[in-house]
């Protein structure tokens, strides 16, 4: 394989940095809407677009060679991936939130409470750490609703500037992970490929450092 193969994700809060970074390290990528993939012309790269939640599993089954991802999502999806580097952007965090009338001690107040969340792999983990037994109610969209509208007594669920929190009469309690994106790439690239791979993170380096 001559070529190397980035997954990125096709749209949402990662997919126009991850373009900005491969233009910032010089790498001409021409994304017209709506294409499933497409080829870098000045470097033997190809890039396909997925949603984010699928790019682990296509890394760890080689359809890709490498990956731009959140951690939230490597961890939640819990692929044997490796990530090769930070990258900076896509910064949040995943946090236990609950009522803002509701007083608060420490994560012990979560035991027995009904949680909702998106990333049930990651606040199982972080509940059994801590000894707490909460029932954890898994759904996939508008998870800061949930306690309004009944469904759960707090939620985790992805947090930057706090404000969907406030305006849902929310506050932050907990900070389980912080996440940015990063590069992922899994075991199984040819000596060729392993050295495109450098030739891009030694490019990547060099940005982040150009901005610091
Ligand atoms: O369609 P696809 O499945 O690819 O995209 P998606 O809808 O699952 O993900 P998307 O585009 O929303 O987010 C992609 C990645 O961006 C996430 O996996 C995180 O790694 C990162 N990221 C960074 C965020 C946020 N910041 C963020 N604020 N992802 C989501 N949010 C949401 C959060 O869920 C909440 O609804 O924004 C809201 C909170 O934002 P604030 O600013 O009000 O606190
Ligand atoms: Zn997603």
């Amino acid at each position: 394989m001559m070529k190397l193969r980035i997954a990125i994700q096709k749209s949402g809060r990662l997919h126009d940095d991850s373009i900005k970074l491969l233009k910032e390290c010089g790498i001409d990528i021409n994304n017209g809407v709506n294409k499933l993939k497409t080829e870098a012309s000045n470097f033997p790269l190809e890039v396909f677009f997925l949603r984010d939640d699928d790019i682990p599993q296509y890394v760890e089954d080689g359809v890709a060679d490498i990956g731009i991802v959140g951690e939230n999502v490597i961890l939640e999806k819990n692929r044997p991936v490796k990530v090769a580097e930070k990258l900076g952007f896509g910064k949040c965090r995943l946090s236990l939130a609950v009522p803002k009338s509701v007083e608060y001690n420490g994560v012990k107040d979560m035991d027995k409470l009904r949680i909702a969340t998106s990333y049930p792999v990651i606040l199982d983990n972080f509940l059994k750490e801590h000894g707490i037994s909460a029932e954890i109610h898994e759904i996939s969209g508008s998870v800061e609703i949930a306690p309004g509208i009944g469904l759960a007594d707090a939620i985790c669920d992805l947090v930057s500037s706090g404000s969907t929190l406030f305006m849902n009469g929310l506050k932050e309690v907990e900070v389980i992970l912080k996440s940015e994106a990063a590069l992922i790439t899994n075991g199984n690239l040819t000596a060729e490929q392993e050295a495109l791979l450098k030739k891009l993170l030694f490019r990547i380096q060099a940005v982040k450092k150009a901005k610091n």
